[in-house]
């Protein structure tokens, strides 16, 4: 799924990487005169590595004109790029096989890396060398396994010194989809590393070739016709005459290298080997498997470390765009009063979880969870002694359940996943009844796993009237304030959170970032009662109206007595916290009902139309 920049460079990466191999595989088998292994070789490289397979292959080996492609291929760099593409061909498709197969096994990252440099070495060492070479070299096949044993053994060593710290760095980096053979990146991530592994490889190749320890690139035409015999003691091979230009890269190696040399070259390549293996294990936590955290794209910035626990990573990891159900319109609003049903005197309520995408602004979506598909969820209004019945259904990828917060209920009607009742599963329900015994400004929210439920738009309000009426504290008008903060970033939405990496950018009123709030109209000598409800969860977020004082009446559900009620023009709504004030239109004109950390009131560090996030305004005409 196309969900970031990098997916759009990959889709044409293939597409390139797809008609190169094309090309050269249509190439080798119509015109370039050369072994059957060798056109293989560089089909599969250019598989792995694309443009840059079709680059070496044009340079290095592809014959110019007929007949020079021994003189061709001579130079020892190109021996070199022949040497170290039958390595990688073999090496890196077993690798490759064995990641994709590890990765469904989910099997931790470092016994991953284990099991592909065995399958790469194997398959390299089995087939690529010994059987498919068995034609050139001679001999039996385990004859060419023993022959090909060291030359292997080092050339495998320099590749995966290359290739396991790209795929260590980026399966376990940001963008986890790395680890999963389903998704694109995955694939891309196996180029790259094939691509650094023929790096690191090459030079040893090019000591090995020229050493006589390897073969490099040959030549093999088509027998002539009357030639047949000539080269018919040697029948295996496909052309003798050709080897004018070989001398002692021909089929049979004649090496000069010591035992010195050959020792130090192989304890090396062993030492690089290990350091590949074993240093990106001090950055990040290879004892994660694909199964773990395979799929989870984590936001720039979070701390990431070799001890950073699988769930930890999950939490702060972003909502997949693919697990969106419902994409509510541009000007959709929540908070929108749910009328219950009446069963046997009961007020039933059904709230309903699910990952939806919504509009923070015009032009910005966020992906969010929600209640009935809205941000913040539905308002619940009820009354003080009502018997109510929430019927809750979790269409979340991930368990889930709801919090009364501030209520006197039963304790297993509390919500505490793992505390009080088991989490919700994906496809559950739990139905919640309880007697409302309290009136006020309350709000219900998710309890399980809330720093990442919570900061995704799991939340409502909850309004409970006084039975008598009386008592409430009168206002004209009345508007509920649900504030909350967000990480949306790189096309993909983060659960806001006090943690590097996880700073919220945009913040909403009611689910909408200013200029898109809601505008509370009124006339002078009007009254509003503005219920604030801290349903975000990093800040305290100091709430601020314009045009005068405003008078507390309310905290925390809690009606102040009227000798307690007092004066302010600022309230410092903290999570989870309340305040019911009652503020008077004094003069016509535009205030502002706002955050007083000015950040708060930008939309990702952007004033738009005088200023961003936790504002709305107050209209207020003769
Ligand atoms: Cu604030």
């Amino acid at each position: 799924m196309i969900i970031q920049p990098i997916d759009y460079f990959l889709v044409a990466w293939f597409v390139v990487a797809g008609l190169s191999t094309a090309y050269v595989a249509w190439d080798q088998f119509t015109n370039n005169p050369e072994p059957v292994v060798m056109k293989w070789g560089f089909i599969l490289v250019t598989l792995y590595t694309g443009p840059i397979g079709l680059l070496l292959y044009v340079l290095a080996d592809k014959e110019p004109r007929p007949g020079t492609h021994e003189q061709f291929v001579a130079p020892l760099w190109k021996q070199g790029v022949g040497s170290t593409i039958h390595c990688v061909a073999g090496d890196a498709t077993g690798i490759i096989l064995a990641a994709a197969i590890t990765a469904a096994l989910g099997l931790p990252m470092w016994l991953d890396l284990i099991v592909e440099y065995i399958a790469g070495f194997a398959f390299g060492l089995f087939i690529f060398q010994s059987l498919f070479m068995m034609r050139m070299t001679g001999g039996t096949y385990w004859e060419n396994v023993r022959k090909s044993f060291l030359p292997e053994f080092i050339s495998m060593n320099a590749m995966m010194a290359g290739m396991a710290p790209v795929m260590s760095f980026l399966m376990m980096g940001r963008d986890m989809r790395a680890m999963v053979p389903t998704e694109l990146i995955f694939w891309g991530v196996m180029s790259l590393g094939v691509i650094v592994g023929f790096i690191i490889a090459y030079p040893a190749n090019v000591w090995m070739v020229q050493r006589g320890l390897k073969h490099g690139l040959m030549t093999e035409r088509p027998e002539p016709a009357g030639h047949a015999q000539q080269a018919g003691h040697e029948g295996r091979h496909g052309a003798a005459g050709h080897r004018a230009h070989g001398e002692k890269r021909g089929h049979e190696m004649a090496s000069d290298v010591t035992v010195p040399q050959l020792a130090a070259v192989t304890g090396f390549t062993t030492l690089m080997l290990l350091a590949g293996l074993i240093v990106p294990s001090f950055y990040v936590n290879l004892g994660l498997s694909a199964r773990d955290v395979g799929g989870a794209i984590m936001p720039r910035g979070m701390i990431m470390d070799f001890d950073t626990p699988a769930a930890a990573m999950r939490d702060m990891s972003a909502i997949h765009p693919r697990l969106v159900t419902k994409v509510a319109a541009a000007d959709a609003r929540g908070d929108q009063p749910l009328q219950p049903r009446i069963e046997g005197g009961v007020k039933v309520f059904d709230l309903t979880a699910s990952v939806i995408r919504w509009h923070i602004l015009p032009d910005v979506a966020v992906e969010a969870y929600a209640y009935n598909g809205q941000v913040p969820g539905p308002r619940l209004e009820v009354t003080e002694g009502d018997r109510v019945r929430i019927n809750f259904r979790n269409l979340l990828p991930e368990s889930s359940t709801v919090h009364w917060h501030g209520l006197i209920l039963p304790n297993e009607m509390d919500g505490p996943a793992k505390v009080t009742q088991p989490p919700v599963p994906t496809g559950g329900t739990y139905t919640y009844e309880f007697e409302v015994g309290q009136h006020g400004t309350y709000f219900y929210h998710t309890h399980d796993h809330s720093d990442r439920q919570q900061a995704f738009g799991l939340y409502g309000a909850l309004i409970i009237r006084p039975k008598n009426p009386e008592q409430e504290v009168a206002a004209d008008i009345e508007h509920v304030i649900q504030l909350q903060e967000w990480l949306k970033r790189e096309w993909l939405t983060y659960p806001a959170m006090l943690m590097e990496g996880g700073l919220p950018n945009y913040f909403t009123i009611n689910g909408k970032a200013w200029p898109a709030t809601e505008k509370i109209r009124m006339r002078v000598g009007q009254t509003v009662k503005l219920r604030f409800i801290g349903t975000n969860n990093n800040f305290v977020h100091p709430m601020h109206v314009h045009g005068g004082p405003f008078q507390v009446v309310a905290i925390d559900g809690e009606t102040l007595p009227p000798t307690a009620r007092y004066l302010a023009d600022t309230v410092n709504v903290g999570p989870g916290q309340r305040f019911d004030v009652i503020w008077t239109a004094r003069r016509p004109g535009k205030w502002l009902v706002h955050c007083h950390i000015p950040h708060h009131t930008t939309n990702n560090n952007v004033e738009r139309d005088g200023a961003g996030g936790l504002t709305m305004v107050i209209e207020v005409s003769e």
